[in-house]
């Protein structure tokens, strides 16, 4: 993709609003690709509860865009584990600064069922009536032990059709398979063909 995607209406750039650092530099890189530059800005925002992270990121967002008046997007993602009703999904932040990866294995202990899947929600607003969502899944399992050593649960999860945890892949082969490019890919296409 060529061409430099900015906001057309704007005061200033494209906010990607996370606390999130490793969220920052997989979009820098996927969005990067179709042109679209953003700026990070660096902030723990409310999350309500609700076991849609679809509902979660969208009231979010709203939140963000009434007090930043400004073209925004942020990311919302979590775990599903099927053994575990869905835990810890919407929780997932909290569960891995709580009980970690080791705490989710325990949990998991003696279990064969090993199906989860990742999601990822996109929101973009610019305004008030335009909000849009982006999503992406990717199924797979949950290893029995931690293997590689990245962020969040990548040491936990191996994805569908592939042997190694997201942890024991490199950024970019990540990148191909990953629940955060698909949605931040959609969001793309969409976004190019907007402007
Ligand atoms: P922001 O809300 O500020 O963007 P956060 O880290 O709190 O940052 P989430 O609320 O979306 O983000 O929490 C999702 C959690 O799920 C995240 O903190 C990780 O622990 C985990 N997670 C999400 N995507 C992941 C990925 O690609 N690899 C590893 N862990 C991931």
């Amino acid at each position: 993709m060529t061409g430099l995607v900015t906001c057309r209406n704007s005061r200033s750039r494209l906010l990607f609003v996370t606390s999130n650092m490793n969220k920052v530099l997989e979009a820098k890189s996927i969005l990067g690709k179709f042109g679209i530059v953003f700026k990070h800005l660096n902030l723990k925002y409310p999350e309500i509860q609700a076991e849609s992270l679809r509902v979660i990121a969208s009231e979010s967002a709203r939140y963000l865009y009434e007090r930043l008046s400004n073209p925004l997007f942020i990311e919302d993602s979590g775990l599903f584990i099927d053994a575990l009703g869905g835990f810890p999904g919407p929780y997932s932040s909290y569960t891995y600064k709580t009980i970690g990866n080791n705490g989710i294995l325990k949990l998991m202990e003696g279990t064969s069922r090993r199906s989860a899947r990742f999601e990822s929600v996109v929101v973009y607003i610019d305004s008030p009536k335009s909000i849009h969502i982006f999503t992406g899944v990717v199924k797979g399992t949950i290893s029995s032990t931690i293997r590689g050593q990245k962020w969040g649960f990548d040491p936990i999860f191996i994805p569908e059709g592939k042997s190694q945890t997201y942890a024991e892949m490199g950024f970019d082969e990540k990148q191909m398979v990953s629940h955060r490019r698909i949605a931040l890919e959609k969001f793309a296409f969409w976004m190019v063909k907007k402007l």
